[in-house]
């Protein structure tokens, strides 16, 4: 078999989306997500102009080999950009193997450790009133754990919740929203919101809280701490990811468990935090990951430490990226949850997939392959729209973390 075609597809059906398809002699096709948001399309001119042209010809089977030409090959390594390019291609090849195979992909990864896959939703609120109706609503569509974000008192918008006008430059060309922050206030008031969901919802319910890079580590070791008596089930990001020495002073301070990683892009950036088991929890997509491939080789080196996978899936990452996560999620031996926050309507019929979310638990279903099917004229009716994740500021105007 051989590859014909490789071509990126992009598309909005209520946000952007970046998907190549690979297309094989045979007339199989595969699906890769390749989304990173804001940052759209120089993943797509990175695949377009540079690796779709490699691609053609090539045995569509030869997974690692083309993993290793198109990493190895390029000489410059990793990075946000080249490794969602390797990913989409990694993705779509594991797609036409299924479908070449007959399989869905968590088979080929050894088949089903489990039968259903537990998720997280996300409650966020202005204030406490707000919140506590947000985590009733989840609690409703049948999610098992949900993560709490909570506007704090003076600030006008935060990570989660909010936002300012975000406006346009003067070609025109959309501005990222402007949030604001304030660190002292958001470690005061966080946790009597977490003290607030616990009163209403009992002990039993997995509390999750995305800290979104904000804190350094002696504020996070201190929010860590004072999050203790509320049993956590994580405190994600809490310092930012570059410094991953930080989480050892984290670490050495609270039996909070930490959750990290989406930003990550390999396992290197992993090595450090697994040796030296400073964390409980690996949050990266097998869309900025590089894929499927690499991916599982790190959930394999995590399980050595009893460190287990909770795959990154917001709205951003596409249905074709969270339907690859979900067969991971099924084969692996050390699942620990899923993020899962939906989409819009649109976007699943642009993307028709197989995997089902039943009850907060999601499963890959059992379609060859990803199991997902790209309408193109659907796609096509929604065109790319321009579009920046926030940017995030101090009371004096400093730029912060976002
Ligand atoms: C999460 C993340 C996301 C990111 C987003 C950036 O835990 O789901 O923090 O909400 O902010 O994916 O594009
Ligand atoms: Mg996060």
């Amino acid at each position: 078999m051989k590859i014909v075609s490789a071509e990126v597809v992009v598309t909005s059906p209520g946000r952007n989306f970046v998907t190549l398809r690979i297309t094989t002699d045979e007339g199989l096709t595969g699906l890769g997500d390749a989304t990173l948001n804001g940052r759209e399309l120089a993943v797509v001119s990175y695949l377009r102009d540079h690796v779709a042209p490699l691609l053609l010809g090539r045995d569509p089977h030869r997974i690692e080999d083309t993993w290793q030409y198109l990493y190895r090959g390029a000489y410059w390594r990793r990075g946000p950009v080249t490794m969602a390019a390797i990913a989409a291609v990694d993705m779509a090849l594991w797609d036409i193997k299924g479908k070449a195979a007959g399989l869905p992909l968590y088979q080929l990864l050894g088949g089903a450790s489990r039968e259903k896959v537990a998720t997280y939703g996300h409650a966020s609120g202005r204030d406490i009133p707000e919140l506590l109706d947000s985590v009733r609503e989840k609690l409703a569509l049948g999610y098992p754990a949900i993560r709490v974000q909570t506007g704090v008192p003076g600030l006008k918008a935060v990570y989660g919740v909010g936002g300012a006008e975000a406006g346009t430059g003067p070609d025109g060309h959309p501005r990222p929203l402007v949030e604001d922050w304030d660190t002292a206030a958001y470690l005061r008031h966080l946790p009597g919101v977490v003290e607030a969901v616990r009163a209403e919802f009992g002990a039993e319910l997995p509390l999750l809280h995305d800290a979104h890079h904000r804190l350094t580590p002696l504020q996070a070791a201190r929010l860590g701490k004072d999050l203790e008596p509320y049993r956590m089930f994580w405190l994600e990001d809490c310092t930012p990811a570059e410094n991953q020495e930080a989480l050892k002073l984290v670490r050495q301070h609270t039996t909070t468990p930490l959750a990290i990683g989406e930003v990550f892009n390999s396992l290197h950036d992993y090595q450090y935090l697994l040796t030296n088991q400073l964390i409980d929890y690996v949050r990266s997509a097998v869309t900025h990951f590089g894929g499927v491939t690499p991916l599982r080789r790190l959930f394999d080196l995590a399980g050595q430490y009893q460190i287990k996978s909770a795959i990154h899936g917001p709205e951003d990452i596409s249905p074709v990226g969270m339907a690859a996560g979900i067969h991971l999620d099924l084969a692996i031996h050390n699942f620990g949850i899923q993020e899962y926050s939906g989409y819009t309507e649109t976007t699943h019929r642009v993307f028709r997939h197989a995997y089902t979310f039943t009850d907060g638990h999601l499963h890959p279903g059992e379609a060859p392959g990803l199991g997902v099917e790209l309408d193109e004229e659907l796609a096509a009716a929604h065109p790319y729209d321009p579009a920046y994740l926030p940017v995030n500021r101090l009371q004096d105007g400093t730029v912060h973390d976002w």
